[in-house]
């Protein structure tokens, strides 16, 4: 790390882009909870935000995004901008040669995701870390275990539930897709370790909280290239809250995770009067406040040797693919392929 007056060379200096919800919940887990690491600078189009976010963690404000990737005082960039910005802010930080996290997508699109993955592979160095923190979470990482160790026999399906207890306005059946249903995307191509190769879509009867036009919930279903099957419930106005429920089915066994997310509750009263259950968390912050310190802590250990670790460029740019397919299948009800171009050599 460039050492500088007054800061501890083994200390990682973090810039920080973009500090809405996601953004300003980084700056505080880094803060608090990461270990050799310092919030040196925060950008965001809303100055005042950007000031107020500042000012609580001690860093300074730097308008200028690409300015900000490029300053003295920064080791390591985290972008939790527009995902807009998201192909520009990442290629500086390719140029720049620093490790940069990058919060889904990793770019709005799969050609340009396809154009970074070129960049990447052609410097040849392992930069990008995509903000997939499902991978960090315990639970999956013990399903993930249980899987490689031969543990469940050859895993064959995959179930998935994934509700949230609502969404922003114009948060439609496409974004359901995109933004959400995403997340199941990664967990199967990783716990599966192969490529989704198709994609369909069911709309079922919708909620009333959705508003006109809009599908929720969806079935989506996955197929992989040894052809497993993949099922999701994607429901993005479940009133009770955000519950995310996998359930990994082998030939030998099976393993269901995220039933006790907030907790088990048991109580015993007289006969019959048991309870079993905890209170469901409101929100992903709350369910997976561990996955992401532990996805920042990672990325923090991994930047202060000039690398990443964890999902990369590849698996965004494959989750743009399938999610592109997904939203052609949206609205052809058909199975849509899905259109991967070929892996350049892993940096
Ligand atoms: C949100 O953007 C996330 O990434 C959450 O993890 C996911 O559960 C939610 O559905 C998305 O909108």
């Amino acid at each position: 790390m460039n050492a500088m007056p007054g800061v501890d060379p083994d200390t990682v200096r973090v810039a920080v882009l973009g500090v809405g919800a996601m953004g300003s919940y980084h700056v505080q887990t880094l803060t608090d909870s990461v270990r050799g690491a310092q919030v040196s600078v925060i950008n965001d189009y809303d100055r005042a935000r950007a000031t107020q976010v500042a000012q609580r963690c001690g860093a300074r404000v730097e308008a200028d995004p690409i300015a900000a990737i490029n300053a003295d005082d920064v080791d390591a960039v985290i972008l939790a901008s527009p995902a807009a910005a998201h192909q520009v802010q990442v290629l500086a930080c390719l140029e720049r040669g620093i490790p940069v996290l990058c919060e889904k997508p990793l770019t709005p699109d799969p050609e340009t995701a396809y154009a970074v993955v070129e960049a990447e592979a052609k410097l040849g160095r392992s930069l990008i870390q995509l903000g997939f923190m499902r991978r960090f979470d315990p639970e999956y990482v013990a399903a993930e275990q249980l899987i490689n160790s031969g543990g469940l026999g050859r895993p064959l399906l995959l179930h998935c539930t994934h509700r949230n207890q609502g969404v922003s306005p114009g948060f439609d059946s496409a974004k359901a897709i995109t933004d959400s249903v995403v997340h199941e995307v990664d967990v199967t191509r990783h716990l599966f370790a192969e490529e989704i190769t198709g994609v369909q879509v069911i709309k079922a009867a919708p909620t009333s909280a959705a508003p006109e036009g809009y599908s929720d919930p969806l079935v989506v279903i996955f197929r992989t290239d040894s052809g497993r099957v993949v099922t999701v419930e994607s429901f993005v106005r479940s009133a009770p809250g955000y519950e995310v429920r996998t359930e990994v089915v082998g030939e030998t066994g099976s393993t269901i995770f995220g039933l006790d997310q907030a907790g088990i509750t048991k109580t015993v009263g007289t006969a019959g009067d048991g309870r079993w259950g905890g209170p469901i968390p409101a929100g992903f912050v709350e369910r997976f406040h561990t996955a992401y310190a532990i996805e920042l802590q990672a990325f923090v250990d991994a930047a202060s040797m000039g690398t990443v670790t964890g999902p990369g460029a590849w698996d965004g740019y494959a989750a743009a693919a399938v999610c592109a397919a997904g939203v052609q299948a949206l609205e052809s009800g058909t199975v849509v392929p899905v259109d991967l171009k070929p892996r350049p050599p892993v940096p």
